[in-house]
C-alpha cells in the first residue's frame, strides 16, 4: 500500500479507537481492591489463586524473579465488558469492545504437535464463531520447551502444530500475529490471545529475518509469528518476544549482557522503523523480561534499569525456545496522542 494511503487508513482506525490500554505491575502485600478499570490480570508463578476476583484472571506457571508477579491490564474509555465465561473445550472468554481475550490449556504435553494443533484449532474456532477472526497478540507457555533432540525438540514440534492450525484456519504469513513462546512450570500448554473484529497491522524487523522464513536448521516448520502487531483499536503496539538474533542466527553465546544489548537494539530498531512507516510516536508501557538462569537476573536487571530508565519491567524465569538464548524480552507500547 502506498505510504500516504497507509497513513490515512491508520488515522481512520485510530479515530475509531474503542478504548485505550494501560498497564500496572503489582506484587504481593497488596490489599487494595481491584485496580479501577481492570480488564483482566495475568498472574505469574504458582501462587495460590485468589477467589472472588471480579476481573478475568489468567494464571501462568512462570516463576517471578522478584516480588512483582501480576500484570494488570486496564482499559480506559471502555464501553462494554461482558462477564467472563467458560465455553466448549474449557476455553475462557472475555469479550470487551470488539475484542476477545481467550485462554485455554492442555492437561499434559506428551504429544506436543498434536496437542498444540488441537488447542489452537479450538481457540481459532471460538474466534471465528464469535466473529473475532483477527489475532492481535498470542502468548504460548509450555513445559520443557528444550527437551527432545533435534527436530523432536518440544518447541519445534509445537511450531509444526501451531502452523497446521493456522493454515487450517485460512491464515497465512501476512496474518500471523505478534507472539511469545516460553517454557513454564506447569504440566500443559497454556495459550492466551487477544483477537479482534478489525485487523491489526503486522510488522517485521529489518535487522532480523522474518521468523516464518527461518531456514530449516532451526526446525522443520518455521515459527508462525510477526515481530510486532499494531492494534490501533487498543491504542497499543505489541512487540513480540525478542532475543539476541541477527538475521536468523543467535549471537553472543554464553554472554548474557551482550545478548541483552542486541535484544534491546532489535526492539529499538523495530519500533523506530514502525514509527517511520506509520508516522506515529510510541511510548514504552511495560517490558516483560524472561531470563533462563536466575544467576543472570541481578546483572540483567541492573543493565536494563540504566538503559530503560522508568519503564516498568516484570522479570520471570523461563527457558527460551533456542537452547543458546539466555533471555527474551517482549514489549508493550502505547500510541502517543
Ligand atoms: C525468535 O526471535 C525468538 O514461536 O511464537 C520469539 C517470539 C520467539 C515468539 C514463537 C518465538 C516465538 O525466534 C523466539
Amino acid at each position: 500500500m502506498p505510504a500516504k494511503q497507509y497513513a490515512t487508513s491508520l488515522v481512520e482506525r485510530l479515530e475509531n479507537a474503542d478504548l485505550s490500554l494501560r498497564f500496572n505491575l503489582q506484587g504481593a502485600h497488596r490489599d487494595k481492591p481491584e485496580l479501577a478499570g481492570t480488564l483482566f490480570t495475568i498472574r505469574h508463578g504458582n501462587t495460590s489463586s485468589q477467589t472472588s476476583m471480579p476481573a478475568a484472571v489468567i494464571q501462568t506457571g512462570l516463576p517471578p524473579l522478584e516480588d512483582l508477579h501480576t500484570e494488570y491490564w486496564i482499559a480506559d474509555k471502555l464501553t462494554n465488558r461482558h462477564f467472563p465465561k467458560q465455553v466448549a473445550g474449557g476455553i475462557h472468554c472475555l469479550e470487551f469492545d470488539k475484542h476477545l481475550l481467550l485462554s485455554a490449556s492442555s492437561n499434559t504435553f506428551d504429544t506436543p504437535q498434536e496437542t498444540t494443533r488441537a488447542l489452537y484449532q479450538q481457540l481459532l474456532r471460538q474466534c471465528h464463531a464469535d466473529s473475532f477472526p483477527n489475532l492481535l497478540r498470542v502468548w504460548n507457555y509450555m513445559p520443557n520447551i528444550n527437551h527432545g533432540a533435534a527436530d523432536n525438540e518440544i518447541y519445534r514440534q509445537f511450531c509444526i502444530g501451531r502452523h497446521q492450525a493456522f493454515i487450517d484456519a485460512g491464515m497465512h504469513t501476512s496474518t500471523f500475529p505478534a507472539a511469545s513462546a516460553l517454557s513454564h512450570d506447569a504440566p500443559g500448554l497454556l495459550v492466551y490471545l487477544i483477537a479482534a473484529k478489525r485487523p491489526g497491522l503486522h510488522f517485521e524487523n529489518p535487522q532480523q529475518q522474518s521468523a516464518y522464513e527461518y531456514p530449516k536448521i532451526h526446525g522443520p516448520k518455521s515459527p508462525s509469528f510477526a515481530r510486532a502487531t499494531l492494534a490501533p483499536s487498543l491504542n497499543c503496539l505489541f512487540i513480540s518476544g525478542t532475543a539476541s538474533i541477527s538475521g536468523h542466527q543467535s549471537l553472543h553465546i554464553d554472554k548474557p549482557l551482550k545478548q541483552l544489548d542486541l535484544t534491546l537494539n532489535n526492539i529499538e530498531h523495530l519500533v523506530s522503523d514502525i514509527c517511520q512507516r506509520t508516522n506515529f510516536k510510541f511510548s514504552p508501557a511495560f517490558y516483560k523480561v524472561y531470563i533462563r538462569h536466575r544467576k543472570d537476573f541481578p546483572s540483567i536487571k541492573n543493565a536494563l534499569s540504566t538503559r530503560l530508565q522508568n519503564t516498568p519491567c516484570i522479570y520471570l524465569q523461563a527457558d527460551i525456545c533456542r537452547q543458546e538464548l539466555l533471555l527474551e524480552i517482549e514489549a508493550h507500547y502505547t500510541i502517543d496522542d
